[in-house]
């Protein structure tokens, strides 16, 4: 074989590849805005990021903490509920699930969660087309206590970094999240049986000082290596490679780019960027700020391709009937940049019986802003589970406007 056949013969062998490798999984891996920090994510996964990229220049998704699993009035009995259904028809398109005390083996989460339950709650979801969030109150791993346990200067951080008295015990502690993040599984035993894709944001709201890993107690770099540790474990050493990651600081971070940048740990480790903001959506309103704090992270995500989000939000008991549209939605309508955030959070409706009282984000079957309520789900900036395209699919060259 002469060098030119050898060249022809070479190069047809890399076309065939590179288009049996682009066949396969259908999910395009070029161009730096979909790649997420996993190279090896699964193909649903990295359809997920691909594909709250391309929507978000058009759609605003609704997400719900524990939506399935209790709401105001009821507990866990009747399959099918939800306080977000029961009100608009629908489900909320994003489930954001709590795994605190998963790291003790418990086998309910710190919420009294049944963990067994909780999974087949994110496969339910998930099968529906849902997305999948999950947030981690881990706790204190020096000290014993939660994560809200910061007295004492245990330096918890420090210890569980590579070096660190505590890192087997913290190493542990990963392996159970690994365990649960790869049994997560949708449609088994079918030919579509395959890993539940997670967006996972462990260490939130770190630029406050409530939690152990929270600004007071540990340097900027001792949190950027907490963070770029739990990425390579898990992804290089367990071989989870269902996530994306998600930062999630407490809504001062989003005053500023320098704010931001502290603790953010770096481009290769993070997919999507977001805020936790629970005081300036509240009275005395502050939302202006709230606004300006969307639009810093709108632009701070794209300027590093990465997708802007609001994880974390909501008026507690929701008093102001006209929140939905009044606040959140002229917060997210208000131009074209904070329009492009992917999806809004709203936290958990702790059922008054059982658990803690006048603690609930979203409106119950009566509440007094259930109206205003179907109204924001109406918009066509906001987009509830029922208006999901397929998002686990390639659908960049698909109309998804249904
Ligand atoms: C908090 C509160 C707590 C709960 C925790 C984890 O913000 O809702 O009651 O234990 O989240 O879900």
């Amino acid at each position: 074989m002469n060098m030119s056949n050898k060249n022809l013969l070479l190069s047809s062998l890399l076309i065939a590849s590179f288009w049996f490798s682009a066949c396969e999984d259908n999910v395009p891996t070029t161009g730096d805005n979909y790649v997420p920090v996993d190279q090896n994510a699964i193909p649903q996964t990295r359809a997920l990021f691909m594909n709250l990229d391309r929507i978000r220049h058009d759609r605003i998704f609704f997400g719900h903490q524990d939506a399935l699993a209790y709401g105001v009035h009821w507990r866990n009995d009747e399959p099918g509920r939800s306080d977000v259904f029961e009100v608009t028809g629908s489900y909320p398109a994003v489930y954001g699930w709590e795994i605190g005390d998963i790291e003790l083996g418990a086998p309910e989460n710190l919420d009294n969660v049944n963990f067994d339950q909780m999974q087949g709650w994110i496969r339910e979801g998930y099968e529906r087309g849902g997305i999948i969030t999950i947030s981690w109150h881990m706790n204190n791993p020096a000290s014993g206590g939660d994560s809200w346990d910061v007295d004492g200067g245990h330096k918890a951080v420090t210890k569980i970094l590579p070096g660190g008295e505590l890192h087997d015990t913290f190493k542990e502690w990963l392996d159970t999240f690994a365990k649960f993040a790869k049994s997560q599984i949708a449609f088994p035993g079918t030919d579509n049986e395959h890993l539940i894709p997670v967006i996972f944001r462990p260490y939130h709201e770190n630029t406050g000082s409530w939690f152990w890993w929270g600004a007071d107690h540990c340097t900027p770099e001792e949190y950027k290596k907490l963070w770029r540790f739990t990425v390579e474990y898990l992804r290089d050493v367990k071989g989870v490679h269902n996530l994306l990651w998600a930062y999630s600081p407490a809504g001062n971070a989003a005053d500023s780019n320098e704010a931001f940048l502290q603790r953010y740990p770096g481009n290769d480790y993070v997919d999507i960027i977001g805020f936790d903001d629970y005081g300036s959506v509240r009275e005395p309103y502050q939302l202006e700020r709230f606004i300006n704090r969307i639009r810093l992270t709108v632009d701070f995500a794209e300027a590093r391709g990465k997708i802007p989000a609001i994880p974390e939000t909501g008026y507690e008991t929701i008093p102001d009937p006209q929140w939905w549209t009044g606040t959140l939605l002229q917060a997210l309508d208000h131009d074209e940049i904070t329009r492009r955030v992917a999806y809004v959070l709203v936290w958990r409706n702790s059922n008054e019986a059982t658990d803690r009282q006048n603690h609930y984000y979203a409106p119950y079957h009566g509440h007094p802003s259930a109206d205003d309520f179907i109204d924001f789900r109406r918009h066509p900036l906001i987009w509830f589970e029922d208006d999901l395209p397929a998002m686990y699919e390639n659908i960049l060259q698909k109309e998804y406007f249904k």
